[in-house]
């Protein structure tokens, strides 16, 4: 229905003046209208129907071939400076750019429908929540907006409230690659989209609000948009304590979101809940602790690697109610992918008949979309309007070498350090020699709407007098030995890791100092239960100074890449950690000192 705010009225009337729709339709988010897209898609084939007896209310969508991922070099964000954009993104004049997007929006949804959707990040009645209006020809679009938001009717309510959104515009165009933009105009809280109806090219109340645009409104609201899991982590005395973590793509963050504690643990009494698996927005409460709420309401998680044994909950949550993109299926039209199961799939990502020859089965971003709440380890709290209290920050990354499996930050500003010095391997490669290394700091390269200089001033000024700030730590459970292989097990070992971090916070556990961080020794960590190979604990702890003040220079170099925006701070802080890394000489003796609570 048109709105009661005029602004909104206006705005839609402009869009669909420009790119000419033969219908108009508002959402309100029903299930009646959910049902109504999804019988449409059904018959021009957006959508097809997967196996109803295995998967009750489940289809597979088939996107264009040229158009199955983000498209980092088409993504650009138009601030009217460009030194405000920064080396870490691709810049734009927002003049040019709007002249040259606006081109391809003229009369584009001729024969198709323009739908509106009014959307809320984050729960309704949350003061944390940020709302947008996402205009859209793909009724694709529209159903994954409305498993991955709080969509509709009450969404354009707050809106009319508060009498201002974020102005989202999207079309699929021809899915011409060439023909294919994502841009951002972050002083005008306006997000253009044109020719992929792809994840996060398209579902614009994602990657692109509440990622790039919320990077940018939280530093001037006080607030931190981040590209992080949040999970509470229950003890056998049933407290739950809440972590956020930021991971690169490939490192196992929705398994780590969906954990399921070793057999010992759950024994005792352990539990992880899910509130978020991939955003968090976080903002200082009133007692000086962050409390962070996930802004999306759905999961929009990669499917290859997803099994019983890595994410059993995540594959609970896909029998039902679930749109699954890319995936291959099997001759009695379950949906399938690499690393499921041991079945054969018959039709290919393409619905080519399947062939190894012409590549995996399954693309391997092929994703599903699906409600957050239909996850067994999903937390109540996700609808909490206040958030939860964050008491750990997670940084992590894939690294064959160097890097060990968890050490913890000194204090908040070397935990900025920490983050900003985030990098990761590129491919998954069975040793470590000349892998690539990707900079990624806070996992945020690909979503920071600001010049990072900007945003670690920003991530620093939160440590003010009566903060209570997170204690922030590194992981990494991708080291390997000399031969190659993983010296740590992973998934739901990764336990005993967080409960480290988490006695660490209530000053129940020991840990060793040393230049680069706190490191728990063996007696900190329970490895009841688990057969790790002879010598993999001191490898998976070993610091060496050499190699460590080899990464600290290439970090020096990295940050020195963005100029005057670095705060000094974080130049001194990086100073004293090569500072102590100089006055070890002893490679192999790096001092493990017992280090404060
Ligand atoms: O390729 C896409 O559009 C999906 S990217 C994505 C989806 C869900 C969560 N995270 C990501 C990511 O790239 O970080
Ligand atoms: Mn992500």
């Amino acid at each position: 229905m048109p709105s009661k705010l005029a602004a909104l009225n206006r705005w839609v009337d402009d869009v669909a003046k420009r790119t000419r729709p033969d219908h108009v339709h508002w959402c309100d988010g029903s299930q009646a209208e959910y049902d109504q897209l999804v019988d449409a898609m059904l018959k021009t084939g957006d959508l097809i129907e997967l196996n109803q007896q295995t998967h009750p209310r489940c289809y597979l969508h088939r996107s264009d071939p040229q158009d199955v991922a983000r498209v980092e070099q088409l993504t650009v964000i138009c601030s009217k400076n460009k030194d405000d954009a920064g080396p870490n993104n691709i810049w734009m004049d927002p003049a040019e750019a709007h002249a040259k997007i606006d081109a391809l929006f003229e009369g584009c949804m001729a024969g198709r429908t323009l739908y509106v959707i009014p959307y809320c990040m984050g729960p309704l009645g949350s003061p944390l929540s940020r709302c947008g209006v996402e205009i859209t020809d793909s009724p694709y679009v529209v159903a994954n907006m409305r498993i991955m938001t709080r969509m509709g009717t009450a969404a354009q309510e707050r809106i009319e409230r508060e009498g201002t959104f974020i102005k989202a515009l999207h079309s699929i165009g021809e899915l011409d690659p060439e023909r294919r933009w994502i841009m951002h105009f972050p002083e005008e809280l306006t997000i253009k989209s044109f020719g992929s109806g792809y994840g996060g090219n398209a579902l614009l109340g994602k990657k692109c609000h509440a990622l790039r645009i919320g990077s940018y409104q939280a530093r001037i609201e006080g607030w931190l948009a981040e590209h992080m899991l949040i999970v509470g982590i229950e003890n056998p005395r049933h407290e739950i304590r809440y972590v956020a973590a930021a991971f690169p793509s490939a490192c196992g963050k929705t398994n780590l979101s969906m954990l399921i504690p070793p057999e010992g643990y759950q024994r005792d009494g352990w539990k992880v809940w899910t509130v978020g698996d991939d955003i968090c927005w976080m903002r200082p409460g009133k007692d000086g602790r962050l409390y962070a709420i996930n802004p999306e309401a759905g999961y929009f998680g990669v499917a290859p690697g997803t099994s019983k044994k890595t994410n059993p909950n995540a594959l609970a949550m896909l029998q039902h109610d679930t749109i699954f993109t890319n995936v291959a299926v099997t001759a009695d039209n379950q949906p399938w992918w690499e690393g499921l199961d041991d079945r054969k799939p018959v039709k290919d990502w393409q619905g080519r008949d399947y062939d190894p020859a012409n590549g995996p089965a399954a693309h391997p971003n092929s994703r599903f979309t699906v409600r957050a709440n239909q996850c067994p380890s999903w937390s109540p709290e996700a609808e909490s309007d206040q958030g939860v209290p964050i008491d750990a920050i997670v940084f992590g990354g894939r690294r064959g070498s160097v890097v060990p499996l968890v050490f913890e930050a000194r204090d908040w500003t070397h935990g900025v350090l920490i983050g900003a010095s985030m990098a990761s391997e590129t491919t998954a490669a069975a040793t470590d020699v000349g892998v690539p290394i990707r900079r990624d700091p806070m996992a945020m390269k690909p979503f920071c709407g600001y010049n990072y200089g900007d945003y670690f001033a920003h991530w620093l000024s939160f440590d003010q007098p009566g903060a209570k700030l997170p204690k922030v730590y590194q992981v990494n459970w991708f080291r390997k030995s000399s031969d190659g292989k993983f010296l740590w097990p992973g998934f739901g070992d990764n336990m005993r890791v967080l409960e480290w971090m988490l006695k660490r916070v209530a000053g129940d556990a020991g840990a060793i100092e040393t230049p680069i961080g706190n490191l728990p020794s063996a007696d900190d960590l329970n490895l009841d239960g688990l057969h790790l190979s002879d010598g993999a604990l001191d490898e998976l702890f070993r610091v060496d100074s050499a190699e460590w003040r080899a990464e600290e220079a290439a970090v020096g170099e990295y940050l020195a890449s963005y100029g005057s925006h670095i705060p000094d701070a974080l130049l001194a802080e990086h100073q004293r950690v090569v500072a102590a890394l100089d006055a070890e000489t002893d490679v192999s003796a790096m001092p493990r000192r017992a280090a404060a609570s």
